[in-house]
């Protein structure tokens, strides 16, 4: 039997990063559906964050999008945040929205443009030294739609320069989260499509290089609890970017569409001792919600993670090393369900009860009269929102 009072402490210890994006409108390629309430500005959106803090006690730092959430002054965005208890997490860049990026950001044939998204990704190395923040992650969406349109190889050199050139003017305590995606924008070939050719550029810059996973970045059926422990055991894992998918990118709430992959991944987390703050592994969450109302949305995203952590806590380690051990494949496979099946709510009831937070964040949350407030104080202004 797994301790309990062990599981408790690493509940109430789990954190998880909210980003900043997922507070603002959002869309697909058809339609944006604006929302009453959503932040005009940074300052709003870390709010937001602050919120979903205030009610899961586990989600202290929100991360930016430059330049979504571009300010004049990043030493004063860090202390307003800090004056509403959260930090500011990592610092995500957008090579993906100029013009200029058409055929490419980093990879582009043209040395001006690679120029231009590498000091984009510099400057987004300044932002993290006045926000304290340790992580920089990159996502490329540079690749090509037909075959011939550009040279394979030659990109990846032009791809390993820039991350060179920007591993280098990292801090001592800075990393690069190297995030990857099989398709879209790009059809064809996508330069960083998997998590095999983040692991290589990673391991070619050092040891401040480490990989993300975005669990919606993935073909249909990939076995993303082994990408977890293969990377683990090479130390290479950085992040976790959590959404929900059911065909492409969706970027539904976590756990939504597949809890039980969610758990074998934060199985993976447990067997690997990675979830203690302490490893380093940033989990965060990469949402967009479309059509349903955004804080309450995160905090039930933040719910999720937490039960299917739970869940993986709750695994009986002994018997299920002794059930591998003997080959014993029906009981193996027992253990595993058993903690899967159980129903952790009344659990991280207690946890949040002991942390002095109502059991039930969302429910708390829409007593609380923040989302009536917003709707009525965010009125005029422009809208954030990432321009679908
Ligand atoms: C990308 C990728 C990045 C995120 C943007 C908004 O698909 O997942 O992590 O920064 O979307
Ligand atoms: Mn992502």
């Amino acid at each position: 039997m797994a301790d309990l009072a062990a599981v408790k402490r690493a509940l109430a210890a789990q954190r998880i990063e909210t980003p900043s994006w997922a507070f603002g409108n959002s869309g697909t390629r058809f339609k944006v559906f604006a929302q009453a309430g959503v932040p005009r500005n940074p300052q709003e959106k870390i709010a937001d964050a602050a919120t979903v803090h205030r009610f899961t006690g586990v989600a202290p730092t929100v991360a930016l999008h430059i330049p979504w959430d571009k300010v004049d002054d990043y030493a004063e965005l860090r202390s307003y945040a800090e004056s509403l208890g959260v930090g500011i997490g990592a610092v995500n860049t957008n090579v993906f929205q100029d013009d200029a990026y058409k055929l490419g950001s980093v990879t582009n044939p043209d040395a001006g443009v690679r120029r231009k998204a590498t000091d984009h990704l510099l400057e987004a190395i300044a932002i993290m030294d006045a926000t304290g923040s340790r992580d920089l992650k990159l996502w490329f969406a540079d690749g090509i739609n037909y075959p011939g349109q550009d040279d394979l190889r030659n990109r990846q050199d032009r791809l390993a320069a820039a991350l060179r050139e920007t591993y280098d003017r990292l801090g001592a305590d800075q990393r690069i989260l190297l995030e990857y995606k099989l398709f879209e924008p790009a059809f064809y070939a996508t330069d960083v499509p998997d998590w095999g050719t983040s692991y290589a550029h990673c391991i070619e810059l050092g040891e401040k290089a480490t990989v993300c996973i975005d669990t919606g970045h993935h073909a249909p059926g990939t076995n993303i609890e082994f990408i977890v422990a293969f990377l683990l055991r090479q130390n290479k894992l950085g992040a976790f970017d959590f959404n929900s998918r059911f065909y492409a990118d969706d970027d539904l709430m976590a756990g939504a569409a597949d809890p039980f992959q969610l758990f074998r991944i934060m199985y993976e987390i447990v067997r690997g001792g990675a979830l203690d703050p302490a490893y380093g592994i940033n989990f965060m969450l990469d949402q967009c919600h479309n059509i349903e109302t955004k804080i309450p949305a995160i905090i039930r995203s933040v719910m999720n993670i937490q039960e299917a952590t739970a869940k993986a806590l709750l695994v009986d380690r002994d018997a299920l090393s002794r059930a591998q051990n003997d080959g014993d494949v029906l009981e193996a496979n027992a253990v595993l369900m058993d903690a899967y099946n159980t129903d952790v709510r009344p659990l991280l009831a207690e946890v949040r009860a002991d942390a002095g937070l109502d059991p039930n964040p969302v429910a708390a949350y829409r007593r609380s009269g923040y989302q009536e407030r917003i709707v009525q104080d965010r009125v005029g202004g422009q809208q954030a929102g990432w321009g679908a």
